[in-house]
């Protein structure tokens, strides 16, 4: 099964809860807040890994999210942070966030890791509130909630060469001649449904991808035959392969109209597309003795054209060597025009990204002096050193309120604080 979309979600870990504490030793009768901060949740990344070909494991599995950190405790002991959760995706997958139908990152290089959905921090811990004029802060700050979000991947096949041409015309002949892939082949048109791929190995250790996708009709960019969505697994290819019959059956379709008629589909698909460098390759020429047809060809459409025969081989070492050269010669001039070292992280989230909550939506606190960071209710301990019964008055008084009691007395406090 060819699998290039995958939808998932993705979250990070919880901040830990700060935790509200007072030091209490035999004959330290006062100690002061002691309680430490939370551990940072983690963080989902993505890496594109070169030994990943598909997106097909994430399709089985929906959801990931990265590990919380951990609550702060008593004596100034902060959380342990959560691990990271790493999704690995073939080079080359593009994220989207489903929900704003945007293009968040294209992972185009192998290696590069971004991180797309960041953890909270940690909560502080209570003693990080003590001043000189506020000795005895009774709250601590909460994990912060980590960011959510569901993406959408998609995978656009890598390919060095694309094979384009009309159905028949002998593409998957063409790439089960030149690679190990065994494409189905038929002298039907719309053989192939779906886009194949195979890596042509030349001497000197020279390989590259070469990509056999559906054939084009008149109107595929209309919806006619397979339609041209499949275009899209060549719109990265570095040359186009465009392939001819030059002894059709359909003898009211010249060579010459099919080459027309493919040209205009990719332009009608994408300028981008179009302007990629092609070679023109007039196939099947076994079926006559010379080639007169491949040179009418040639005068028909004022290009060269390069004759092979897919079924009994003739031309086929030229036509690698020939294609060898064109993506050499493309990736040299991509090199000259980005130079990026791999494996680092190349991006956290776009600027404009509107995912993070804006300030105003953070509860400011209500007790204390901050010192930094978002800050939010605060939390009152029932147990020093248990952050996880931490309640601030509101949560209580709510709480008592839904359950039709009288509200709370403040919670007792194990150590004693100093006056
Ligand atoms: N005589 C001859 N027949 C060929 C040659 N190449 C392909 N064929 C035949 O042409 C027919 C179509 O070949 P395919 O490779 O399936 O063509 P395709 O372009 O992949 O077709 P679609 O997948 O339908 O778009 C098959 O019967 C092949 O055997 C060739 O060089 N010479
Ligand atoms: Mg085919």
């Amino acid at each position: 099964m060819f699998i290039d979309r995958a939808e998932i979600f993705v979250r990070g870990g919880k901040g830990g809860h700060g935790c509200l504490s007072f030091r209490r030793e035999k004959f330290i009768p006062k100690g002061g807040p002691d309680g430490g901060d939370g551990g940072k949740g983690g963080d989902v990344l993505l890496v594109a890994d070169p030994s990943v070909n598909t997106l097909l494991d994430l399709t089985g599995r929906h959801h990931w999210i990265a590990e919380d950190g951990r609550p702060g405790r008593g004596r100034n002991m902060t959380g342990r942070s959560g691990d990271d959760c790493v999704i690995r995706v073939p080079p080359g997958t593009l994220v989207y966030d489903r929900d704003a139908g945007r293009l968040l990152k294209d992972l185009d290089t192998p290696e590069m890791k971004i991180c797309i959905a960041a953890g909270g921090r940690g909560g502080k811990g209570n003693a990080h509130f003590a001043t000189a004029r506020h000795q005895t802060p009774r709250f601590a700050q909460p994990g912060e909630e980590p960011e959510e979000r569901w993406l959408r991947l998609e995978l656009k096949l890598i390919a060095d060469a694309g094979l384009v041409g009309l159905p028949n015309a002998g593409k998957s002949t063409l790439l089960s001649r030149t690679t190990q892939a065994r494409p189905k082949i038929a002298d039907y048109p719309f053989t192939t449904l779906e886009p194949q791929l195979g890596i042509v190995e030349l001497p000197g250790y020279h390989r590259f991808v070469m990509a056999d996708i559906p054939g084009l009709i008149e109107g595929a960019h209309e919806g006619v035959g397979l339609g041209d969505d499949f275009l899209r697994h060549i719109e990265r290819t570095r040359v186009i392969v465009h392939l001819i019959d030059v002894h059709p059956i359909d003898a009211t379709h010249t060579p010459a109209d099919a080459y027309h008629t493919i040209r205009n589909e990719l332009r009608k698909y994408s300028q981008a597309l179009a302007d990629k460098p092609e070679l023109i390759v007039a196939n099947k020429i076994d079926l006559a003795d010379n080639l007169d047809a491949v040179r009418q060809l040639e005068q028909t459409i004022g290009r060269k054209v390069m004759a092979i025969s897919a079924v009994t081989g003739r031309g086929l070492a030229d036509l690698s060597q020939r294609l060898w050269l064109m993506i050499r010669d493309a990736k040299q001039q991509e090199a000259q025009a980005e130079r990026r070292p791999a494996g680092t992280t190349l991006y956290t989230r776009p600027e404009d990204d509107p995912f993070r909550a804006p300030p105003d939506e953070i509860v400011p606190v209500t007790e204390g002096s901050p010192q930094d960071g978002p800050h939010v209710p605060i939390r009152h301990s029932e147990e020093a050193g248990d952050p996880d019964r931490t309640l601030s008055p509101q949560h209580r008084s709510k709480r008592s309120g839904k359950w039709g009691l009288s509200p709370a007395p403040p919670p007792p406090e194990t150590g004693d604080p100093p006056a």
